[in-house]
């Protein structure tokens, strides 16, 4: 699952980037792209991985995607360079700046937005013209197009035509025929505002901005946080109030707003998030882990995370029947714990 981070210049998604991973470049660094790879958080892997005592315990994970320099977005500029890095992404944490620097102009956050989720729209409406003419020209030559998918690109463009982002309509956005396309404004957005130290609250936001998934981030603050030993970040995040780290909730955030859940294995061998799609059965849930699991799956055993925590062991949850037997279409909830009974 990857990410890809944009913003216009100066935002901080460098910063953001930095303080998400822990990974730093020296300074002087060439600038190219980075992707850092790391685990989501989850404290209900902690109190397993407590309970069973495991030899290895593996969280679920994401990858952010940082476009070096010369692939970043630039209002008005060719569009290519970021396309092909950012295409391939499942969804895009767009940065937005909200703080004020040397040679900066003040921050106009929702402005900023909209500029660059404008771009976004524009890039889509020229991939998608540029392929309604393909195929327009080759049903003039008297090769069979696909008509579904011409009509759903004829959707794309009356949708972008009045600069409304694809991800507003899901089933647009999600159809198949996308694949490979690239289309930037149909994947989700977790929009991240980038604060300075002291500022706690999002910028004011019309409703056109408020309905995306918004965030804070202290960019420069959590930047320090992540570069420092422990001690000295706990006393840095006593001084500023905060409880802990908002990398831990930006991380999960962006895990949510790809419409991504974990069911977790457990054993004394490894404790394990498995990272699926909310509305996955339980079969397909099954060939996450291996196809030989999904081609002999005879049955689910699940629990979910807090009924077990309340039953205290698998032996009492099966006596007081919150351990449950599932088949092949159970749609697998966030939390559940499950051991897949199989042929092979
Ligand atoms: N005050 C303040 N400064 C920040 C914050 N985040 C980033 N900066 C500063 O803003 C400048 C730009 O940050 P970068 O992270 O390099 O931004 P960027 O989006 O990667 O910039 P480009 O790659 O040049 O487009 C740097 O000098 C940062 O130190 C923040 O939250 N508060
Ligand atoms: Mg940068």
């Amino acid at each position: 699952m990857k990410l890809g981070i944009i913003g216009l210049s100066s935002s901080g998604k460098t910063t953001v980037f930095e303080a998400l991973t822990g990974e730093f470049a020296s300074p002087g660094a060439k600038s190219e792209t980075r992707i850092g790879t790391i685990d989501v958080p989850d404290p209900r892997i902690d109190v397993l991985s407590e309970i069973y005592q495991p030899q290895k315990t593996i969280y679920a994970k994401v990858e952010y995607l940082l476009a070096g320099k010369g692939e970043q977005k630039k209002p008005g500029s060719e569009d290519d360079a970021l396309m092909r890095a950012v295409r391939d992404t499942d969804a895009l944490i767009h940065v937005v700046r909200n703080f004020s620097g040397y040679g900066m102009d003040s921050p106009d956050a929702e402005n900023d937005f909209l500029l660059l989720d404008q771009e976004l729209m524009h890039m889509d409406l020229n991939v998608v013209e540029k392929r309604l003419e393909r195929m327009e020209s080759e049903s003039k030559k008297g090769k069979t197009v696909d008509h579904d998918e011409q009509a759903r690109l004829a959707q794309c463009r009356e949708v972008l035509k009045k600069e409304t982002p694809l991800r507003r309509f899901s089933e647009l956005a999600e159809s198949k025929f996308w694949r490979g396309y690239g289309l930037m404004s149909a994947k989700p957005v977790l929009v991240l505002f980038n604060n300075p130290d002291e500022n706690e609250s999002l910028p004011p936001l019309s409703e056109n901005v408020s309905k995306e998934t918004c965030m804070i981030i202290r960019g420069k603050l959590e930047h320090e946080l992540a570069q420092m030993a422990e001690d000295d970040a706990a006393e840095l995040l006593e001084e500023f109030n905060i409880a802990a780290s908002a990398t831990d909730r930006v991380i999960r955030a962006s895990y949510e707003s790809l419409g991504l859940i974990s069911f977790f294995t457990v054993g004394e061998d490894e404790v394990r998030a498995w990272t699926i799609k909310s509305g996955t059965t339980a079969v397909e849930a099954a060939g996450a882990i291996h196809s030989d699991i999904q081609k002999g799956f005879i049955r689910a055993e699940v629990i979910s995370y807090e009924d077990y925590v309340a039953a205290g062991s698998m032996a009492a949850a099966k006596k007081n029947a919150t351990l449950r037997l599932e088949g092949k279409t159970y749609e697998v909830q966030d939390g559940d714990i499950i051991t897949f009974r199989f042929n092979v």
